[in-house]
């Protein structure tokens, strides 16, 4: 499929999704960084208050800021490139790489925007690296309602439970999902070893680095820098 058929595609969805984007060397050998980096059993930084009421359940890696310079190959890779450019426009930046870890029986992500949608120009991009396979006996699938990028602020309720329209991926080694930062998306819980994505974060020329300082879950905001709930949604 071409860029502009991906990129309409990701303007009607707010996602796409490209199995085998990646060879499974190079997969393969980020993997085994990511391993190394976290072993077995890492601990969990983010403070209690967070872990409860954001039943967001991720250890966080930022390879680049730590000079671990294998991760910038896929970054650099044209198709990579050509791809973000195509959706996000010319000026588009690179923002960060994390890797997201997450132990065996954690729960995934609760539904949440990566960044309130009041500003609709305002938005980072998820680029997702996957280096194994994502299963229904792994858990860990991404959920995703498809236009929800367009449909303005998730609604509060209950953090977890289904939505309507939703729509379950399965992303597999070599995999690459674009997702808009305003979808509506969660992650399910970790049924079968540990769980591990890559996300290159990136943004269109007007945004600003911090745009995912505030996070949107369906009970609150939440605010990274002040470690803070800047409000409490009920729905
Ligand atoms: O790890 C994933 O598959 C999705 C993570 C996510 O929600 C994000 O990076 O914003
Ligand atoms: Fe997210």
């Amino acid at each position: 499929m071409g860029e502009s058929t991906l990129k309409q595609k990701f303007d009607c969805n707010g996602y796409v999704v490209i199995d085998k984007f990646f060879e499974d060397k190079q997969m393969d050998h980020i993997d085994r960084l990511i391993h190394k980096h976290f072993g077995e059993n890492p601990n969990f930084q983010h403070n209690d208050e967070f872990l409860n009421k954001s039943q967001t359940d991720v250890i966080p890696w930022f390879p680049l800021q730590e000079g671990v310079s294998d991760f910038d190959a896929i970054e650099g890779q044209e198709n990579f490139r050509g791809l973000s450019e195509a959706i996000l426009g010319a000026g588009w930046y690179e923002q960060s790489c994390m890797v997201m870890f997450s132990r065996q029986g954690s729960l995934g992500q609760a539904w949440h925007q990566d960044c309130p949608p009041e500003d609709s120009e305002c938005f980072n991009l998820n680029r997702l690296v996957y280096t194994s396979d994502i299963t229904d006996e792994t858990g860990g699938q991404v959920v995703v309602v498809p236009g929800s990028h367009k449909m303005g602020l998730l609604p509060a309720g209950n953090p977890v439970e289904s939505l309507a329209g939703q729509v379950v991926l399965r992303p597999r080694k070599g995999s690459l999902i674009l997702l808009h930062g305003h979808a509506w998306h969660c992650v399910l819980p970790i049924q079968r070893g540990v769980r591990v994505s890559v996300n290159y974060r990136a943004a269109s020329a007007g945004t600003s680095e911090d745009v995912t300082d505030i996070c949107v879950y369906r009970n609150m905001r939440y605010q990274f820098s002040t470690a803070r709930v800047l409000e409490e949604r009920v729905g």
